[in-house]
């Protein structure tokens, strides 16, 4: 029976395999721990109830072996995921360890390496379609720029476009059933990335070839660390359909880019953002990209992935709580929030122009009111603390 806090391959949680093992490197450290192979990974996913796992080309094929050597790992990993029913739910280049993506990959000043950072975007393509991965996540950690004066934007746009369009080319001409989803992050490790929030990757997506075949996948740490609301961003990109996919974990803003565990940092946002994600048409993954405190250790590693599913599942149950409580229905109808679903002045006419400009407003009156924001919001919080 699942209780409310033990996660079922249903709830369709995912890892991506750079992270329950992350070795705890950064960049004034080296690892803190041994890796984990990536048998021992996906096996430990469905030892603990999760859906899927994802991965870099590089998590996965050892970078620059043998074909030979790289079609054994990816043989092995499909012996794995067969032997315990997880999925490979969304699959990613690597475009940012190797040093030649130094100044970029598909916006590097140097057009061999563009020209190659698109080349091994493809030759993962077709291990994502083998794997039947779904989802193609681009996260474009190189795009961006230290010296504003070494890039001219307007081309490095053109640039990004170029290899979008290329990409989605392939998909098509092979027939693959992919999806785009491109990741924003305003920066680090570059000092300014392009695409930087979700705003701007819904911006640029409307300028490509094929944008019904791109979308987001957009990143709780990331747009905190811009100092957005992930929860308005999430909520703008279901709006225009461009949610393929998200990256679940948390972050204290004004740092750099933590990944911690899923609901350990902003309570609240969470529990808006899982209300959202469970009322919502959004039946993707949900994926964790963080990674345990440096300082844990051993087996404290499969509590952290614990964690993150755990809180999930809580606040997904407090979340239904809190729609079901008849206080929230009053205070939601004192805030006249049902009202904010109610057309306007619905689709332009001359008429609606007549009508609208006879009508008399008491502006008086509608400043005299209040809209009871201050009960609603505590309501919130009293679901969140359990009281
Ligand atoms: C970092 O947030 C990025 C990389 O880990 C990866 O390319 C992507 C996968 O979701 N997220
Ligand atoms: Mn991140
Ligand atoms: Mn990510």
């Amino acid at each position: 029976m699942n209780d409310r806090l033990t996660p079922v391959p249903e709830d369709k949680f995912a890892f991506g395999l750079w992270t329950i093992g992350h070795p705890g490197r950064d960049p004034f450290g080296d690892s803190t721990r041994p890796p984990i192979t990536t048998a021992d990974f996906v096996r430990g996913l469905a030892d603990i109830g999760a859906w899927g796992v994802s991965f870099h080309d590089d998590d996965l094929m050892t970078f620059g072996a043998p074909e030979s050597e790289r079609r054994a790992e990816l043989d092995a990993f499909k012996k794995v995921l067969d032997e315990t029913g997880v999925v490979c739910s969304m699959a990613t280049t690597n475009l940012f360890w190797h040093p030649l993506f130094k100044d970029g990959a598909f916006t590097s000043n140097d057009r061999e390496v563009r020209r190659y950072a698109i080349q091994k975007t493809l030759r993962n393509i077709d291990v994502a379609a083998e794997l039947g991965a779904p989802t193609y996540v681009l996260w474009g950690g190189r795009e961006g720029v230290e010296s504003a004066a070494s890039k001219n934007p307007a081309d490095a746009l053109d640039r990004y476009k170029e290899a979008m369009d290329f990409l989605c080319g392939y998909v098509k001409e092979k027939k693959y059933n992919i999806r785009f989803a491109m990741e924003p992050k305003p920066n680090e490790p570059r000092g300014d990335t392009f695409l930087p929030t979700i705003g701007h990757t819904m911006a640029f997506i409307n300028t490509l070839e094929y944008p019904d075949m791109v979308g987001l996948n957009p990143e709780v740490a990331h747009e905190t660390m811009a100092g957005l609301s992930f929860f308005q961003g999430v909520a703008q990109a279901l709006w225009q359909e461009k949610l393929y996919h998200i990256d679940l974990n948390d972050q204290k803003i004004g740092r750099f880019d933590q990944d911690l565990r899923f609901g350990s940092e902003g309570i609240k946002d969470d529990f808006m953002l899982v209300r959202l994600l469970e009322n919502s048409t959004y039946d993707g993954p949900k994926h964790f990209d963080a990674r345990p405190y440096r300082n844990e250790w051993g087996n404290g590693v499969w509590d952290f992935a614990r964690g993150c599913m755990r809180t999930y599942l809580a606040l997904a149950a407090k979340a239904r709580e809190f729609d079901q409580d008849p206080r929230v229905k009053d205070a939601l109808a004192a805030a006249s929030t049902p009202e904010l679903a109610v057309s306007t002045v619905g689709a332009y006419s001359a008429a609606a122009v007549d009508q609208l400009m006879q009508e008399q407003f008491d502006v008086a009156a509608l400043a005299a009111r209040g809209y009871a924001n201050e009960t609603l919001d505590q309501l919130v919080i009293d679901r969140i603390l359990g009281i």
